[in-house]
Formats: C-alpha cells, structure tokens, sequence
C-alpha cells in the first residue's frame, strides 16, 4: 500500500423534491463512491421542498448541508454544481431552463415534461447553454435490460418482428384515492400532464427506443375509469383529466411491430413492467418482478437442449454487476439509480453526454404525445421526429 490518499473533485449537488425521487437520487450520490471508482465525490448540499420542517427532516436523514423551500435558491447558489429536479412534472420545465442559464449539470426525473412543446424548449434551453443533462429513466440500468441492450446490438437476435411491453399497477382502482397534492400528484392533470402514458408508457417507450430504434407511428386507446376525484389541493371534487389505462399498437423505424400496455386498474400488479422481444434466431423476455433474470432463447440451440434458459444476471462480468457482490447475490430498485449516477459522473468528467439525454427523453415525449392525440383522434398518429437540425 502507497498510503496514498487520493482526493476527489467535491461535486456539490441540490435535489429540488423531497419524495419519492428525492430519496432514490440523494440515496444513489450517497453509494455511488462506495462502489464505483467515479471521478467526483458528490456532497449533499442542499435539498428543497414545499416544507420547512420536511426538508429539514430530509436534510438530517439524509446528511444534506442544507436546506431551503426556495428552489431559485438552488439556482442561485454558485457553489452548487448539479441542480437534480425530483418534483412533480408542472415544475421540470421551469427549474430546468433556469438551471441551464445558471450554467449547472442538469438530472431531471422523467418524464422530461408535461408535453413536447415543453419537452422542446427545454432542449433548446439546455442545448444553447451546453451544459450536461440527464433525464432519469432508470430501468435502462437494470443490469438485465443493460444485458438486453448488449445481445441485441451484438446481433443475436436477427432482425427483430415484435417488441411488446407493459407496465401494470393497480393502486388508483378506489375511487377515493384523491387528484392533486404530494402523495397524488400524479392523478392530476395540471401536474403531471398525463396519466399511465407519462407516467409508466415513458419508462417502456424510453427502454423500447434505446433496445429497437425509433416509433414511428401509434395507434391508441386511453381510457379514465374514475371520472371525477376530490383535488386535496382545491377541496373540491372535479373531473379527472389523466389517462387511467393506455393500450396502443406502433411500427419502429426497423420495421418491427409494438404492441405496449399500461394500467393502473390491473388488479394484483403493482409495479409490473415486462417485456419481450422477439428476433429472427432469438427472443429476450424480462420482469421488474424478477428483475436480476433475463429470459432468453435462441433457435440456433441444438433442439435436443433448446429452450427458454434464464439467466441470473449476477456475474461479475455483466452490466455493473462487478462492481457489487460475488456471483449469485443480487441487487435491487435502488441501485438502477447509482448506476444512472455513476454512468452520470464518469461521462460528466469526461465531457460526455450521458443517456438518456433532454434530447432522446423528448423523442420519447413526443411518442407520448402521438400515442395521446391518436386516442382522442381515434386514428394512427405519425411521432414527431426529436433529431438534432444542427
Ligand atoms: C408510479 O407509481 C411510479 O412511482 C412511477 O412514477 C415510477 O416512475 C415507476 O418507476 C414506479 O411507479
């Protein structure tokens, strides 16, 4: 041993949003430089939030410097590097163009906004100040679906016909789960911009586009079960404006067909997202539920032992893996996150975008956009295109 100790460039971050979001990413900058050997040392700043006493809470749980309820004053701190928006869709936009005049590397949690309008101007706004962005769709960093990703583009699979998927949760089947205030945010319209399709179809589009290319065109239907709600934040019972369960039908630029379903009316799931693809000479399935498995077969087999085999995605060489446990022992939700940081702080040091960037988080805004005015239209809708003119 040289007794050598290496200092790290202090990276000073402020998470806006004490939920949900706000524990996975303030949980992953505090892991990320116990597994990962990352260029920076992230330090919880200060963490914001709509209450006072909340925040300070959160600040001493969590080990934060500080905290404020004034996310502008996130922005206006000089000392403050990464600006990490974890609050509800209606507020991205604005605290990310502002962070982006500010000159601060940018996580937003996903969806990037309430629409693709919006969706754009961020890009713009991030784009024109060059500074580093990431949108947070973790489930791409699963090791499995990594693992995913890696046969498909090592061409295992041929050319690929299907790509289906869903997302199924069942928690807003009573009618007395209320619209609007922090734990329900997501049930209002004004808040979250849609319902499953921002909310669960974003995470599938966003794995599908990144496994398979772009969608090209969607053909939808929606449906809102319960169609007026108490807002805890007017007191007053009103129409409920969000898409309760989403189906719809898509060709991918490659050719393949998609067929993608999302609900929170499938009684007995609670956060179910699967997949399966299905190429040429192989096909790849995955569960949340089973999350460290990949499904996968291969016709090029020998037929006396082809078959479906399920792969523990636990060895040191796959996706992150080598970075946690021995082979065999798994690891969970939370760490998608440290592994979004760490992929984050590597690229950042290197002047590297991270994916997926503003940019590809709107091309997957705007297939929410085509998959939304295709089931009011009641027609295929054509997905607007997300590519850099520059
Ligand atoms: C909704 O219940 C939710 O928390 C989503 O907002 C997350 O993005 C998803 O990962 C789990 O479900």
């Amino acid at each position: 041993m040289s007794g050598v100790i290496v200092m790290k460039k202090k990276l000073n971050v402020g998470i806006i949003g004490y939920g949900f979001m706000g524990r996975t990413h303030s949980n992953a900058y505090r892991r990320v430089v116990n597994f990962f050997d990352v260029p920076y040392e992230p330090v919880l700043q200060v963490i914001c939030g709509l209450e006072a006493d909340k925040a300070k809470a959160f600040a001493d749980q969590w080990g934060y410097k500080s905290h404020t309820t004034d996310w502008h004053k996130v922005i206006d701190d000089k000392t403050i590097d990464v600006v990490d928006i974890c609050v509800p869709n209606n507020f991205h936009a604005e605290i990310a163009i502002a962070a982006a005049k500010a000159g601060k590397a940018i996580v937003c949690e996903k969806p990037l906004a309430l629409n693709g309008a919006q969706g754009k101007e961020m890009v713009d706004a991030i784009e024109k100040a060059g500074v580093a962005n990431l949108v947070s769709f973790n489930y791409r960093r699963v090791p499995a679906v990594t693992l995913a990703k890696q046969l498909i583009d090592q061409g295992r699979l041929g050319k690929i016909f299907h790509y289906r998927a869903n997302f199924l949760q069942d928690w807003t089947i009573s009618a007395k789960v209320p619209q609007g205030g922090m734990a329900t945010w997501r049930l209002d319209v004004k808040a979250a911009g849609s319902g499953v399709t921002g909310d669960l179809l974003a995470h599938c589009i966003d794995t599908a586009m990144w496994h398979n290319g772009p969608i090209t065109t969607v053909c939808a239907m929606t449906e809102t079960f319960i169609k007026e709600r108490m807002n805890v934040d007017t007191g007053k019972v009103e129409p409920v404006g969000i898409d309760d369960a989403c189906t719809f039908l898509c060709r991918f630029d490659n050719g393949s067909l998609g067929n993608f379903e999302s609900s929170r009316y499938a009684r007995g799931h609670k956060a179910l997202y699967t997949f399966e693809i299905n190429g040429e000479h192989a096909s790849i399935g995955w569960d949340l539920h089973d999350l460290h498995r990949l499904n996968y077969f291969d016709h090029r087999d020998e037929s006396i032992v082809r078959g479906w085999r399920s792969i523990h995605v636990t060895d040191s060489d796959m996706p992150y893996m080598g970075k946690w446990w021995v082979p065999g022992l798994q690891i969970g939700y939370e760490h998608t996150f440290v592994h979004q940081t760490a992929d984050f702080l590597e690229n950042l040091a290197k002047g590297k975008p991270t994916s997926p960037t503003f940019r590809e988080a709107l091309a997957t805004q705007y297939v929410c956009d085509a998959v939304l005015a295709s089931a009011k239209n009641q027609k295929w809708e054509t997905v607007k295109k997300a590519q850099s003119q520059k």
